[in-house]
């Protein structure tokens, strides 16, 4: 293959290889795999136009057919971030830094939580990656980017068929000067379930070894237990440690005694305790007020001087940028904010907003309004590449209903498509009717993840089975309830504000066993040698640290994952729509492997279907004829 390669190439044919020939022409060493890599893209592509999108897609909608070109950047390195601070200085020095600037800081978090929110996490590696340059050189005073954690880490393996580890690091090498942040779910990290502590530990060194700089840590239950396995993780890694109070119901309103002002005061205390560099109000839901901003922010800034406080919402109700105003007048140093063609609904609310409203005031971010404009542009642009997956193809608004059903942004926008899909558009006022009841049968919880699945699964429960909150209560004992609720109410997730809803869970329960104390503390340590030899068995080589950890966090999604990149090659390199619908027929593009790597490809006919079910896919790669003999699953 290497004699082919140099008598194929256009210096050898012109007759114009010299004897630097080969150390200027590396890749033509690039044998055997590349052309695997080009016949597995080939197959994967076969599959698409003859099976449709390997990940399902929700609704009709097509892509975008122009990939959206990123504002130009500057040549050089980008101007220093505060990421200088923290190398400089350490996750102090850092916190000290956010309290003694002046004006008010952003955090971005188009990169995670706002494509989470309304794109059903779903955007690309490629599609962050190409615009990253742009963030790090025009956006450079912002406090973080919000890149990774969440449902981003699941998403990645299970549906766009990428390394999670692989997008922290393409991001990091393209943003040096800012700060990455993460959300982390505690005891759970970037899971649904709780993990021994040593998974939790090794995740946020590895995360740090690869770029990460800031741990948002989470509990769903605001378990101070589950917080402070969290708070240690992250902070023993060497990372900054941003502990968040989770937050729900209305400090502002007196008669909603249960997430009060001294509650949060309470929880915050314990956080400082514990050694957390920066406190964060984490209001998945957007309940939080600008009432209700002023005087949380004001008794946090007076209780804590000395911490910076950054404050996090969605903008459901559509009151996003007044809370984060009012949350900044009274102290707050930093606030989340997305891209305007990124943010609002069940999103952050408006960068382009929030830096228009503060400029020239005390509050002034330093961010220039016209460079929030490009990216914006990239993003409305990008946006409809993922036209399949936006909330918008049914959602039209927010809503300000969130106040009473207090459903935290993901899951709003998830249960809002879920049901339209089944044709029930008009059910969701059930559902989030029923949502508001089932909080109320199981205690009135904070609901995020995993504590919004076990409201949400039972809601489904009482609309499915047409119970009232009361006649389930009543019927306690009888009922078979969802499998979620049933654990959280043994105590897997741990334990609530108030404890559990009595006599509600013991009727429930009867005899099955409770956990007693931290979820995770009963679980033995994952013995990762045995887990490594027990991969490299399976897969032939022995697995680096980052692929131990998805396998210890997601084994089986990380399963799949190997065996689909096995089977059908680097997906992430292929254009967005290209991935999600395949190429029309006679369609020409390009793929870049790697730099320098470019595969020339021309889809040109899909076969007829054969006696064995399949069709052949045929290809122009390079100049030269392929076929792809694919399976007619349809
Ligand atoms: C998550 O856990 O994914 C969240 O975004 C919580 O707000
Ligand atoms: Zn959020």
């Amino acid at each position: 293959p290497f004699l082919q390669n140099v008598l194929a190439h256009p210096q050898f044919l012109a007759g114009a290889a010299d004897t630097q020939f080969i150390d200027e022409n590396p890749e033509l060493f690039h044998l055997r795999p590349s052309q695997n890599r080009a016949q597995k893209l080939l197959h994967y592509l076969g599959h698409v136009m003859v099976n449709g999108p390997s990940t399902p897609l929700p609704v009709k909608a097509k892509a975008a057919l122009v990939e959206p070109t990123p504002p130009p950047v500057p040549m050089g390195a980008p101007p220093p971030g505060l990421r200088a601070v923290l190398q400089r200085e350490g996750p102090g020095g850092f916190a000290r830094a956010l309290r003694r600037h002046r004006g008010l800081l952003l955090t971005d978090t188009t990169f995670r939580d706002a494509h989470q929110s309304l794109l059903a996490t779903r955007v690309r590696t490629r599609d962050l990656a190409r615009v990253a340059p742009f963030v790090a050189h025009a956006l450079s005073p912002l406090c973080s980017m919000e890149t990774w954690g969440g449902a981003t880490f699941d998403v990645a393996m299970r549906f766009l068929h990428e390394c999670p580890w692989e997008r922290l690091r393409e991001l990091r090498r393209l943003v040096p000067n800012i700060p990455f942040q993460m959300l982390l779910r505690g005891a759970n990290a970037v899971g649904y379930t709780n993990y021994p502590d040593n998974v939790v530990h090794r995740f946020c060194e590895v995360a740090v070894a690869n770029g990460m700089d800031i741990f948002r840590v989470f509990d769903a239950l605001n378990y101070v237990p589950n917080l402070l396995l969290g708070v240690e993780a992250a902070g023993s890694a060497g990372a900054v440690v941003e502990a968040a109070l989770s937050y729900t119901g209305d400090v502002a309103d007196p008669t909603r005694t249960k997430y009060s002002l001294d509650y949060y005061l309470g929880l915050a205390r314990e956080l400082v305790a514990a050694g957390t560099h920066v406190l964060c109000i984490k209001d998945m839901a957007g309940l939080l007020t600008p009432a209700a901003a002023r005087l949380l922010v004001g008794a946090l800034r007076e209780q804590h001087p000395e911490v910076p406080l950054h404050v996090h919402t969605h903008d459901t109700a559509g009151a996003g940028v007044a809370s984060m105003l009012a949350a900044a007048q009274a102290g707050a140093d930093v606030v989340d904010v997305a891209v305007d063609a990124m943010s609002g609904m069940t999103s952050q609310p408006s960068m382009g907003a929030v830096v228009a409203c503060a400029r020239g005031t005390p509050l002034d971010t330093g961010i220039d309004l016209e460079r929030v404009f490009e990216y914006s542009e990239y993003w409305e642009a990008a946006r409809g590449l993922y036209a399949a997956f936006d909330c918008t193809a049914t959602m039209k608004s927010g809503n300000a209903d969130v106040y009473e059903n207090e459903i935290p942004g993901g899951q709003y926008t998830n249960l809002h498509f879920q049901a339209h899909a089944m044709g029930l558009g008009h059910k969701f006022k059930e559902v989030k009717k029923a949502y508001t009841e089932a909080n109320k049968l199981l205690g009135d919880l904070i609901k995020v993840t995993p504590t919004s699945k076990v409201v949400g699964d039972l809601a489904q429960f009482l609309v499915q089975n047409g119970l009232s909150r009361q006649e389930a209560e009543a019927r306690a004992d009888e009922l078979s309830f969802p499998r979620s609720v049933v654990e959280f109410l043994q105590g897997h997730i741990g334990v609530p504000p108030g404890g559990f809803p009595e006599p509600f869970r013991s009727r429930v329960l009867k005899d099955l066993p409770r956990v007693e104390g931290r979820p995770g503390a009963s679980l033995p340590p994952l013995d990762f040698e045995a887990l490594g030899r027990e991969l490299e068995e399976r897969h032939g080589a022995p697995p680096s640290p980052e692929e131990l950890l998805s396998a210890a966090l997601y084994p089986k999604v990380y399963e799949e994952f190997r065996t689909f990149s096995s089977t059908f090659g680097p997906v992430a390199c292929l254009g967005t729509r290209l991935f999600l619908e395949g190429p029309a027929i006679a369609e020409e593009f390009e793929v870049e492997l790697e730099r320098g790597k470019t595969l020339h490809i021309k889809a040109l006919a899909l076969g007829d279907l054969n006696a064995a079910g399949q069709r052949e896919v045929f290809f122009e790669l390079n100049g030269q004829l392929r076929s792809i003999l694919v399976r007619d699953t349809q």
